[in-house]
């Protein structure tokens, strides 16, 4: 049986995603963050960074959102999450994975929790800034290789990227600058969010349309 431990909107909506994309049955666990509840030891013993979200699959317990997308992927090759190993496309699927999560994931985590990358108000100010400005600048290069390629972010085929990036993406809506105010990325979010397994787990997790 598979479990996902989440919390509406955070880092598990991309995981959660690809398991409405397998169809196969999976339990949503909610993680009372209201209350801490992913900071607790019973929590901790299953992600000890006390961070959401986890999946359990069998006796496997997995943490980091990356590394649950590709576990899924690679546990569901008949639902062509990702491309064929040792392909060009696979290559470009880990670059585009690896720097969503290496590079545009944690400029986010600055972006929410500026506090805890300086002391005082000014700095804590002038942190979130710089950091909203970083992200204005990596959504406009994925802008322009959605412009160049498309419709998908490896082109033709779908993939655990486009989750992955359709839930940073989201992340940007208060934003100066959202990711789905560029035009390329606007109309390729608009067509993630008719897709059936992307609408049914934002529903899961009770949010409504428009998600970006
Ligand atoms: N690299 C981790 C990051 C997970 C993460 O930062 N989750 C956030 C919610 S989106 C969280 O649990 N935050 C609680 C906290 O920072 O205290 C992943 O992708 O799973």
């Amino acid at each position: 049986m598979r479990q996902l431990h989440y919390f509406p909107g955070n880092a598990n909506l991309a995981p959660h995603m690809l398991l409405e994309e397998i169809g196969l049955p999976y339990e949503l666990l909610l993680v009372d963050r209201d209350n801490n509840a992913h900071r607790s030891a019973a929590y901790r013993q299953l992600n000890p960074n006390g961070l959401i979200p986890v999946l359990i699959d069998g006796d496997l317990v997995l943490y980091e959102s990356a590394a649950i997308c590709l576990h899924l992927a690679d546990c569901h090759p008949e639902a062509a999450l990702a491309p064929v190993v040792g392909t060009q496309a696979r290559a470009h699927f880990y670059k585009w994975l690896i720097h969503l999560t290496n590079t545009v994931q944690p400029e986010m985590i600055t972006y929410f929790y500026p506090e805890r990358m300086a002391d005082d108000g000014a700095a804590i100010a002038q942190v979130k800034a710089h950091a909203e400005a970083r992200l204005a600048q990596m959504f406009d290069l994925i802008e322009d290789a959605l412009a160049s390629g498309g419709p998908y972010l490896l082109g033709a085929q779908y993939s655990a990227v486009d989750p992955y990036l359709f839930m940073l993406a989201r992340w940007s809506r208060m934003m100066a600058r959202p990711a789905r105010g560029r035009p390329h990325l606007g109309r390729y979010l608009d067509m993630l969010a008719q897709r059936p397994a992307i609408a049914r787990a934002f529903a899961g997790e009770g949010i409504a349309a428009p998600y970006c």
